[in-house]
């Protein structure tokens, strides 16, 4: 089942001259999250890479009105755009809370549920790059079990699985929760334009590759997105309230090894097979839990 009625929009809102590293993911999940969601669109961007991509003022690669927010407070701060929105009488203009993994996973995620426990008419995009990659290579919660990081060196790889965030958003029941990936953009640019159309929180789980954090070569990136979805890494689900979970891209299965060798940051846990074991019963397991809840 692929969104596949579908054409990404030719508006380049995002300005070519961005300050990301080359094969940035994260500067090609905006470049398409504005394509699909358009100019008018204001951002809410707490303290990560984008706070650096976007460049120094006066500059901005955006395209789009840019509010910087402290780093645990894009939630809160976007829910005032809102409102301040709504006072003036504007209710046409997204307003996006766009932050990464560590803004969102562990230091953001107060703000975030309490904004979607009130159901705030905001679109929240956590762009999940798998570790707190603007200050080094740190790990979040949203760091792969078994990943190497500078914070879980080679004896000491990543042991607690990722935070899934898209079930606790789900937890939520507000309005829209979906995962995406830079690798599949039509299928993000539906959900982006899906997720638009819809009021009260709406929640997106992007993945985006960081080429030095990961530790791949820059033209690597998609190809290594595109093989998180096939070996069932990041599937790509779409979740409503009162329907089973729909999982829109499902690729021919790829056997996980083929994702881990790719990466640098996973050399140490391939050379252990006990805890290659682990992470390939956990992703097992989840992918039985998805595809259960997707055919219920
Ligand atoms: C309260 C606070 N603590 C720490 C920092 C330093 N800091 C800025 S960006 C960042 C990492 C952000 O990681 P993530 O949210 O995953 O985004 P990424 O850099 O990976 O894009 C950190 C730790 C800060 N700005 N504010
Ligand atoms: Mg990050």
């Amino acid at each position: 089942m692929q969104n596949v009625n579908f054409s990404i929009p030719s508006d380049e809102v995002m300005a070519a001259g961005h300050l990301g590293c080359a094969g940035c993911g994260a500067a090609l999940a905006m470049r398409l999250a504005l394509k699909a969601l358009g100019r008018r669109t204001i951002l809410v961007v707490p303290a990560c890479c984008w706070s650096v991509i976007d460049g120094p003022a006066p500059y901005s690669a955006a395209g789009v009105p840019l509010m910087h927010t402290p780093f645990a407070s894009a939630a809160a701060a976007a829910s005032g755009v809102r409102a301040a929105l709504d006072f003036k009488g504007d209710t046409e203009t997204t307003v996006c809370a766009w932050a990464g993994d560590g803004g969102t996973f562990d230091i953001g995620i107060q703000a975030l549920s309490a904004a979607a426990e009130r159901n705030e008419n905001i679109l929240y995009i956590c762009y999940d790059n798998e570790a707190y990659m603007n200050t080094g290579v740190q790990r979040s919660s949203a760091t792969p079990l078994g990943a190497w990081t500078t914070t879980t060196p080679r004896a000491h790889l990543k042991d607690r699985p990722k935070k899934d965030l898209a079930q606790i958003m789900v937890a939520h029941e507000v309005p829209y929760v979906a995962t995406a990936t830079v690798a599949y953009p039509d299928d993000l640019v539906a959900k982006l334009q899906r997720a638009a159309q819809i009021r009260g929180t709406r929640f997106v789980h992007l993945l985006a590759p960081c080429p030095p954090g990961w530790k791949i070569p820059s033209e690597d990136a998609m190809k290594v997105a595109r093989l998180a979805v096939a070996t069932r890494v990041f599937p790509l689900v779409e979740v409503e309230p009162g329907r089973p979970w729909r999982l829109t891209v499902v690729p021919p299965e790829a056997d996980l090894e083929e994702y881990l060798r790719a990466q640098g940051r996973f050399r140490a846990l391939l050379d252990d097979p006990a805890a290659l074991a682990r992470v390939r019963a956990a992703i097992g397991e989840r992918w039985q839990r998805i595809t259960r809840l997707a055919h219920d």
